[in-house]
């Protein structure tokens, strides 16, 4: 495929770019911006590297003059096939003379109130003296760790390591929990693994794209640039869109279907009752691969079909708010499709149903056999660029130990001791406090101190109201580039170091393990995560246990500990994931290729020999589940004092808290302060107009902000992003979580609106 097939041709793009709010419009086009930038570039070193931000994990070539990063533009030899959005042409902003201004250069340690500079030695002394103090009084289970999908791979296997086989806490979470935890106990659940069966490729094959809570255009728009790119050229490829907005995604689909907030299982239901219906299932596949299944025991295809009885269109499109003949036609083009593939992100998995959508849409390709074929796959999205390698793969998680191992698990737990060598018994037996529970033991002094890293918990928690508490109470260590509201009330604040200024690996949405490149030296004063994590551990007497002390060392322990897994990745060096551009897990071998298709004899190496066709190995049984997963209404309902669903969610131009993008004048400019935004009918009827000053409130808090009048809602649903620090929408967002996975329902809460 070529970039010059892009759906807006680089002569529209130049002429629209006269100003970035019109390149932010164009949104995922804005690899033009580049060519554009490009010409005027004088560059004389080009080097290879990932994007700082999110999971797309797109390849970059990154364009210095001396030490200077002046231009960076998309890969074409990457597995994003040099596609990149507006966020990543503008990273050299990061190095700005005015960015650089913002920095933070010293640590700092809270005295007599006020946060005053001190050595690096005085503040890990102090931080390693107060954790060990607070768990000599309180217990182990007395500290914690909050960590991110922004670390690097090293970062967090370290980290989580110190935590739970160093100290002896499972106290240990981070942002995935937020964002992509529904997506890794529906794998799981499924599957018996986490992590996908397909990956990009799949893009340029598949004919139908069932896009399900999710806005790529804002949030991943080099993927679906790639795909209208196809449709340009294919116009029989299909594009399902099913968000309650009217997206830029949505718009650009073939069918959009604009369901009521927190509807998702009455659709993905529907679809499946109409396909057993109708027999448009796969029996060859159903009969080899599956196993039917209720959540408590197995159950028989005939108690499957019969389960689907209350989901008839007929009976649901009300409430879905999609005609029952649209909703055929969909289950139709899902299962009939020569390849269907599924993304999906935010919509499906913050939600109180989350992990059941996540099982459901796998359920949809599996009993279509949509499934281990070219095009045809079930892709979660990945939203942080190092959530998957560097979280979720690491199991830097509560519940979870490295490489799918789970800390319920004896044998699992016997198996990591031995590896880090650490006495048996060390491992808590008992899973750790996850995100919006770990702050809430903070706010109520069950836990007495957090070291957090790389994330921004005091604005993009929810119900920061009360989690705010939390951050108040505990010894609070943070880790950050700049200020924040998080660092606001840290007890210390360590500066790290950023980007490029540091080694390592990510892992993106298609198992692909991808290296960053230390390109630039730190700025004077900050140290990056790693070094960070190692004094610390350090100066609480762990240096037998984190002897892997540079990137490069903990990367070459993390592979040996893989290889008893079944994600083994002992074949991916630093040296070979630079030359191939990344490889896919599994990869077991120097000369293995890593794996486009997992659980695919013959292309992934962990099915077993003697086996052929699809193996799904994560179950003992080699046969993934399909459940009957029933439609539970949300917690937050439309109500006479609260008759709005507000959503929320992201912009192309922002990075969650806006704390690096909000300082690059020209994407700050292009979206301005944060809006919500309203529809037109319901903006008449409360005689609102746009830029009119709203009082948003919830049953958990309220906050002011201007109302920005748009089509782009759905009646009764408000929208609003979370960039602003100066409009925290979290102060009203629940905190009602998914029982299984533990992610909060950011995409509905019952507000009101009244004009002030
Ligand atoms: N520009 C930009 N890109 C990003 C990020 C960023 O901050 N900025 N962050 C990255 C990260 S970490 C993440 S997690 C991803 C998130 O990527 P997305 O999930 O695509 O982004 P969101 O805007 O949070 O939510 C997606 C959509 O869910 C819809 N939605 C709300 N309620 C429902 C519902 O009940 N059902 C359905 N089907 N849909 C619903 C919303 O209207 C919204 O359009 O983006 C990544 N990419
Ligand atoms: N209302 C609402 N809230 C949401 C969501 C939503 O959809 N709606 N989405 C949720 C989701 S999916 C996510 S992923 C979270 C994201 O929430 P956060 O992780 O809290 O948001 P970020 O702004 O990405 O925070 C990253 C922080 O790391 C700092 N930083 C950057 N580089 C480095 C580095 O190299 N080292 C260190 N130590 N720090 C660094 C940045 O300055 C920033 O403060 O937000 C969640 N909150
Ligand atoms: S899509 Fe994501 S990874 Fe790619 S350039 Fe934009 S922010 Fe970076
Ligand atoms: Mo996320």
């Amino acid at each position: 495929m070529d970039k010059e097939d892009s759906f807006i041709s680089r002569r529209d793009f130049i002429r629209a770019s006269a100003g970035v709010g019109v390149m932010g419009l164009l949104g995922c086009g804005a690899w033009g911006a580049l060519e554009y930038t490009l010409s005027d570039a004088n560059a004389d070193r080009w080097e290879r590297d990932i994007c700082r931000y999110c999971g797309c994990g797109c390849g970059l070539l990154l364009g210095f003059k001396g030490e200077e990063l002046k231009v960076v533009r998309g890969d074409p030899e990457s597995s994003t096939k040099g596609f990149i959005c507006i966020k990543g042409s503008y990273l050299p902003a990061l190095y700005s003379k005015e960015f650089t201004a913002q920095r933070l250069t010293s640590p700092k340690v809270r005295k007599n109130g006020v946060l005053v500079d001190v050595s690096w030695d005085e503040a890990i002394q102090y931080v390693a003296e107060t954790f060990t103090s607070l768990i000599k009084e309180y217990g182990k289970d007395a500290v914690s760790f909050y960590g991110s999908g922004q670390l690097l791979t090293e970062e967090s296997y370290t980290a989580n390591k110190f935590f739970k086989a160093g100290i002896g806490t499972n106290n240990v979470d981070g942002n995935p929990r937020l964002c992509m935890a529904s997506a890794a106990v529906g794998y799981t659940s499924t599957f018996g693994k986490d992590e996908p069966c397909g990956g990009y490729a799949d893009l340029d094959v598949a004919k139908c794209f069932f896009i399900l809570g999710a806005n790529m255009f804002e949030a991943h728009p080099p993927l679906f640039e790639r795909i209208l790119v196809r449709k340009k050229q294919d116009p029989s490829i299909r594009i399902i869109c099913v968000d309650p907005r009217l997206t830029k995604t949505a718009k650009y689909s073939d069918i959009h279907l604009a369901i009521n907030p927190g509807t998702d299982m009455l659709l993905l239901n529907a679809m499946l009752h109409v396909i057993m219906k109708n027999k448009w299932y796969d029996t060859n596949f159903i009969n080899n691969h599956i196993t039917w299944h209720d959540g408590k025991n197995p159950i028989t295809m005939e108690d499957f079909i019969a389960f689907l009885e209350d989901y008839a269109p007929s009976k649901v499109e009300v409430l879905l708010d999609i005609p029952a003949s649209t909703i055929e036609e969909v289950a139709w083009i899902f299962a009939k499709s020569p390849a269907t593939t599924s993304l999906w992100t935010m919509g499906a998995n913050q939600r109180t149903q989350g992990t059941f959508i996540n099982n459901t849409l796998s359920s949809l390709h599996l009993v279509t056999g949509q499934i281990c074929r070219p095009g045809a796959t079930p892709l979660s999205l990945t939203g942080q660029g190092n959530a998957c390698g560097g979280v979720r793969d690491t199991g830097t998680l509560a519940h979870l130990l490295p490489n799918g191992r789970l800390v319920a698990n004896a044998n699992d737990r016997a198996e990591m001791e031995k590896l880090w060598n650490v006495p048996a018994g060390t491992i808590s037996p008992n899973p750790g406090l996850s995100a919006i529970d770990m702050f809430k033991a903070m706010a109520d002094g069950r836990i007495k101190a957090c070291l957090c890293m790389c994330t921004n918990p005091g604005q993009s928690l929810p119900n920061l109201n009360f989690l705010r508490k939390g951050l108040e109470k505990a010894f609070l260590v943070v880790s950050d580039i700049v200020e924040t509201e998080t660092t606001k009330l840290a007890d210390v604040i360590l500066p790290a170091a950023l980007w490029i200024k540091r080694d390592g690996v990510k892992g993106q949405t298609e198992r692909r393990y991808q290296r960053v490149r230390k390109l630039k030296e730190p700025l004077a004063g900050t140290k990056s995560d790693l070094d960070i994590l190692v004094a610390i551990a350090h100066a609480m007497g762990y240096k037998d246990l984190i002897t892997a002390t540079t990137p490069h060392a903990v990367w070459e322990e993390y592979r040996v500990i893989s290889a008893t897994s079944k994600y083994n990745f002992a074949g991916i060096t630093y040296e070979r994931m630079e030359k191939e551009h990344g490889l896919q897990w599994p990869c077991p071998t120097p000369t293995s290729p890593g794996t486009p298709i997992r659980y695919l004899a013959g292309v992934d190496p962990i099915v077993p020999e003697g086996k052929q066709g699809v193996y799904f190995y994560g179950k003992p049984d080699g046969k993934a589940w399909v459940f009957a997963r029933p439609y539970i209404p949300a917690p937050e309902q439309r109500s006479k004092e609260y008759p709005f669903i507000l959503t929320t969610g992201r912009v192309i131009q922002q990075w969650h808290t806006g704390t690096m993008t909000m300082q690059i004048p020209e994407l700050a400019k292009a979206v301005g302060r944060s809006r919500l935004y309203v529809h037109p009918v319901d903006a008449n009827a409360l005689g609102l107009k746009t830029n009119d000053l709203v009082e948003v409130s919830s049953t958990y808090g309220s906050l002011r902000m201007q109302v920005q009048v748009s089509d782009e809602t759905k009646i009764g649903v408000v929208f609003s992003s979370f960039y602003d620090a100066q409009s925290l929408i979290n102060d009203v967002v629940t905190d009602a979580y998914d029982p299984f996975s533990k992610q909060p329902e950011y995409k509905i809460t019952a507000v009101s609106i009244v004009r002030v």
